[in-house]
């Protein structure tokens, strides 16, 4: 119950990063960090599948590393790992931690300088004894110094939505099993499925008597409690997620659930409307004078405002409480309005699945198409596609095509867009494929200029589809790159191409704001998986969430039509 798949990766991962610290076998560390990618992306708790022989089979994990997973799910312990952290020095450790500091660089400090500690690396900067290791550039040296000088800054990160919801779906499922436990949300930013989560707050009513706070003193992943009452706590669970739990009174959930919800700019100008109207809304109700006139459920109070319901996902203050006035909310799009997904890789590049094996996994999600688009070769993608083998993929798709029925697979590719922005295929090799979704992968420290017209020059060329993940961003990683949005929307308007919505947990690229701002300048979206397994279709999901948080609807997403009209749409973004 209390081991989680982002454990088991973070374990995983930390054992590929010591290892290649020790300089070990090159694949056994890929070994570990596959692993760790895949079980983060895994949509179902791992723990649950490892009495069967079913996690061998998941790909990419086998017996080996399924006996670990199967250790460190009974034991909450990994015997190698623990080595490991023996042997190498928890200064070195440390290091890790630093902004662009993996193991390669790690290990040229450790050989060459003889640094195993913040205060080693510290001294060997000040000395201006790094500069002579390759990769240490003026910049990283510089970022580093601000760092090692801030140490620990104590402000609490933010979880990944997807990280979150591993510790909060099983705290959800635990609570609603505790006896007197009526009703369980997780209110907050979590239920507004924003794309990172500061705690999570959990609301709870039920029959009189019931001690719930008490059970959740008792929960297996509450790392510690700071402070407790008969109807609060707070603390802390293990991955370092703060929390909030209340225990409302039933006829005042719907109120807490509304309050609690937010966002705050969104609670401040509801309850301003309350006011305006001679009411008064809070945690407890929606009050005339002394009378709560609403507050057992959430819809009764935004009906008493003279409001539609508005999806949680929406409560940003972005204009939502207007068009709820008006009753004018968007329709938002949901999982299952999506026909197809137009950015799959299989095992031609860097993913893990076969052609046939991602074809089923999209039947599984009760989808008709999608589109094969693994990468072009260049950069860091040792598999990666040239013509040729572009050319042999094509085949094999024509004929699984030939066999299939009611599914179809489109041709297409991932293509680099390079420094300068050409592309990193030819354009007689594109003129062939259904499918160009074209992608930034590298050079993402360019001025905002030379990065918005790279970006503008590759959107140029005559067979480009989707820009995929269009701001760069990695959440916990990398924060986007600089680019002049606007243009880049006008110029994918202009050429009637799309825009993605990213759907991998770490991505969710483009995001809220850019979403919204790209469907009112009438582009379309791709919802996608940019699944690199069978299993990470589920990346589709987030990918929804996400999209509803930027107001689309099913009108807005290619991929929410059939594949005639997709075919239609995107001959008519060629030149
Ligand atoms: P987070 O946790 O940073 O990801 O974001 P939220 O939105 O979950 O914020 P949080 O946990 O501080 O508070 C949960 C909700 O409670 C928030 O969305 C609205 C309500 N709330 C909290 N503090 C205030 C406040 O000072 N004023 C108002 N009006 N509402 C608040
Ligand atoms: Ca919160
Ligand atoms: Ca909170």
């Amino acid at each position: 119950m209390s081991i989680h798949n982002s454990d088991i990766a973070d374990a995983f991962d930390e054992i590929g990063d010591l290892l290649s610290i020790q300089g070990d076998n090159a694949f056994r560390i890929r070994a570990y960090r596959r692993a760790a990618q895949i079980v983060r992306g895994l949509p179902r708790q791992i723990a649950e599948m490892v009495d069967s022989s079913e996690l061998e089979q998941v790909p990419g994990i086998g017996q080996d590393l399924s006996k670990k997973i199967a250790e460190f799910s009974k034991t909450g312990r990994l015997a190698v790992l623990e080595k490991l952290r023996r042997q190498v020095p928890s200064g070195v450790r440390e290091l890790l931690a630093l902004p662009a500091m993996g193991p390669v660089r790690v290990r040229a400090l450790m050989n060459s300088l003889h640094v195993a500690s913040r205060a080693d690396l510290a001294r060997a900067l000040a000395a201006g004894r790094v500069g002579e290791l390759r990769g240490f550039g003026p910049v990283l040296r510089a970022k580093l110094e601000r760092s090692l000088a801030i140490k620990s800054s104590g402000t609490p990160e933010r979880l990944p939505l997807s990280v979150a919801a591993q510790y909060a779906e099983p705290l959800r499922r635990y609570l609603a099993g505790v006896a007197g436990v009526e009703r369980v949300e997780i209110a907050g930013s979590y239920r507004r499925c924003r794309d990172t989560v500061g705690d999570l707050d959990v609301l709870l009513s039920g029959s009189p008597g019931t001690e719930p706070i008490a059970a959740f003193e008792r929960y297996p992943d509450v790392r510690e409690v700071t402070a407790a009452g008969s109807t609060r706590a707070a603390g802390i669970l293990r991955n370092g997620l703060p929390f909030d739990v209340r225990v409302v009174p039933p006829e005042s959930f719907g109120a807490a659930l509304q309050y609690f919800t937010g966002s705050k700019d969104h609670g401040i100008h509801l309850r301003r409307r309350a006011q305006e109207r001679g009411l008064k809304l809070s945690e407890y109700g929606l009050f005339r004078g002394t009378k709560r006139i609403a507050g057992k459920t959430e819809e009764s109070v935004y009906e008493r405002l003279g409001l539609s319901w508005i999806a949680p996902e929406l409560r940003e203050d972005r204009g939502e409480i207007e068009a709820a006035d008006r009753h004018a909310l968007p329709v938002l799009i949901e999982r299952a309005d999506l026909r197809g997904d137009l950015h799959v890789h299989s095992v031609a590049s860097d993913g893990d699945g076969s052609l046939e094996e991602m074809v089923a996994a999209a039947r599984k999600w009760k989808l008709s198409y999608i589109a094969m688009t693994d990468h072009s070769k260049y950069l860091g993608i040792v598999r990666g596609l040239d013509a040729d083998r572009l050319e042999r993929q094509g085949e094999a798709i024509d004929a699984l095509n030939g066999r299939l029925r009611g599914f179809t697979v489109l041709k297409g590719a991932e293509v680099d867009i390079l420094e300068d922005g050409r592309l990193a295929l030819p354009d007689a090799v594109l003129g062939r494929l259904d499918v160009v979704v074209i992608a930034v992968h590298s050079h993402f420290g360019l001025p905002e200029a030379r990065q918005t017209a790279r970006i503008l020059r590759a959107l140029e060329r005559p067979h480009v589809s989707i820009l995929a993940h269009p701001s760069g961003r990695v959440l916990g990683e990398r924060e986007p790159y600089a680019l002049d949005f606007d243009r880049v929307i006008d110029a994918v308007h202009a050429r009637g191409c799309f825009l993605e919505v990213n759907g991998q947990p770490l991505r969710l690229d483009l995001d809220d704001i850019h979403i919204k701002a790209a469907i009112e300048r009438g582009v379309r979206l791709s919802i996608a998986s940019d699944a690199h397994a069978s299993d990470q279709l589920a990346n589709l999901e987030g990918g929804v969430r996400q999209a509803r948080r930027g107001w689309a609807r099913k009108e807005d997403v290619l991929n929410a039509r059939p594949l005639a009209e997709v075919r239609r749409l995107l001959l008519g973004a060629r030149r």
